[in-house]
């Protein structure tokens, strides 16, 4: 029986002439058979450990790169204040079916709060942690350091692609965290 919201198999195709090849700007990842990744995370169902009054998930994966005055203005996600010692704080996309994801490409905040998140990981679940307790995760990328204020940093995922429904980025403990875009690049 098959249970729903979990990823099953694995499948990889090669394009056809049918395919239609995104716009430029949304490509990243080109496999040696022709695949293409496109963004599969916009609008799609999106949670954190906690939520700062304004700052829902959903703003990190709304479609939109707004990321100016993201403290005042409620643009980005931000997990609750204050942040609580050895607490490692989380966000996540349910990308409501499963694909090869290739990377994760992360938009900051100009200037609010982008330098708390540093030394972080993103991991590919086959179904919802939250939901499920024994969801494996995958490592797709391990971050050293902080991605620049107000920058869009595209992490390509190791050993890609990786087969799995939810992203989580997952901070390093005792910080807040908060994300203006997240889009996760797979094989549609
Ligand atoms: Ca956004």
């Amino acid at each position: 029986m098959r249970t729903p919201g979990v990823c099953r198999g694995h499948s990889t195709r090669e394009l056809s002439s049918n395919d239609q090849i995104p716009s430029e700007g949304t490509v990243t990842f080109v496999s040696g058979t022709g695949e293409v990744a496109v963004n599969v995370a916009a609008n799609k169902p999106a949670s954190e450990i906690s939520t700062f009054p304004g700052h829902n998930a959903g703003l990190a994966n709304d479609g939109s790169f707004d990321n100016k005055n993201a403290g005042n203005r409620g643009v980005c996600s931000h997990t609750n204040e204050p942040p609580v010692a050895g607490v490692r704080t989380w966000w996540q996309v349910d990308l409501e079916a499963c694909y090869d994801i290739s990377s994760v490409i992360i938009t900051t905040s100009v200037d609010c709060c982008a330098d708390r998140l540093h030394d972080f990981d993103v991991d590919v679940y086959d179904k919802d942690p939250e939901m499920y307790p024994d969801a494996t995760a995958q490592r797709c990328y391990h971050y050293v350091g902080s991605i620049p204020t107000g920058a869009t940093e595209d992490l390509v995922c190791e050993n890609r692609p990786i087969r799995g429904r939810v992203v989580r980025v997952t901070n390093a403990p005792g910080y807040v965290l908060s994300l203006c875009e997240v889009q996760v690049m797979a094989v549609p």
